[in-house]
């Protein structure tokens, strides 16, 4: 099967890594709205408009069976829109609270952390999973771009500022320090190295292994067939960057970056 994975950016690599893991064999594209990026900054509108134009677009032109929302920024918000327009499955990356507030409850102090963008912390959807999975928690949410920033340049090669990421972190520093963090961007999974220093005692959850499992139960039972075929990705905006980020991909198997221009 040919499976899609999109993000504004490279966060939706830490979501492949996972899919191709548990699904080898599948064709895999990854397509980044770098011309937009980054989405936790857009208005919900302008959000939903984009997403739904730029997938008209790319799914008329290239054979798709399965897309992966590789961004919980757009999941949180564009995927009842999304799944109305299109015919094929669409699995949305949303933040992951109920098995992070299960393993606070088990194993922590009951103080929960949300580490999202700017969009998804303000989600009324976002709101509704805190509702609904962790009511009884102390929970807190830190929305940054900063970070998504990070991670990009991560993996374009440069070096992790580390006082930023302490500027970034000050509220859950000290004794204020979440015994559980859930990473609410597919970004973040990029900076869990970086992350963990400075919350050492905190254990970081990511939704990468559920969407996996989502994606595999989804999937044609005779569709693995594709043993050999190349991983590729487009960009929506020529740039320098763009073929920098492209390098990352290079060394997860995909061919040379495509654009793909609305
Ligand atoms: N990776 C996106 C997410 O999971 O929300 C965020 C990227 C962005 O554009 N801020």
């Amino acid at each position: 099967a040919t499976i899609l994975l999109f993000d504004s950016g490279m966060g939706g690599l830490s979501v492949y890594r996972e899919v191709y893991k548990a699904l080898p064999g599948h064709r895999y594209l990854y397509l980044f709205d770098n011309a937009c990026f980054p989405y936790g900054e857009l208005s919900e509108q302008r959000l939903v408009s984009r997403v739904i134009e730029l997938f008209d677009a790319f799914v008329s032109r290239h054979h798709v069976d399965i897309v992966v929302i590789a961004c919980n920024t757009a999941s949180t918000y564009v995927l009842p829109a999304l799944r109305q327009r299109l015919q094929i499955p669409v699995v949305g990356v949303v933040p992951a609270i109920k098995p992070a507030a299960e393993y606070s409850r088990v194993h922590g102090r009951g103080r929960l952390g949300v580490l999202a963008t700017p969009g998804t912390v303000s989600r009324q959807y976002t709101a509704e999973l805190v509702r609904n999975f962790a009511a009884d928690l102390d929970v807190s949410l830190l929305g940054t771009t900063e970070l998504v920033k990070m991670a990009e340049d991560k993996l374009s090669g440069q070096a992790i500022d580390h006082q930023l990421l302490e500027r970034v972190l000050a509220p859950w520093l000290g004794s204020q320090q979440p015994d559980t963090v859930v990473l609410g961007c597919t970004h973040f999974p990029l900076l869990a190295d970086e992350l963990g220093c400075w919350l050492p005692h905190t254990k970081l959850v990511d939704s990468g292994a559920a969407i996996a499992r989502r994606v595999g139960s989804l999937l044609p039972q005779a569709g693995a067939d594709q043993t050999g075929a190349r991983a590729q990705v487009f960009c929506t905006e020529w740039t320098p960057k763009a073929r920098l980020q492209a390098g990352a991909f290079g060394g997860e198997g995909f061919d040379e970056l495509r654009c793909f221009i609305l």
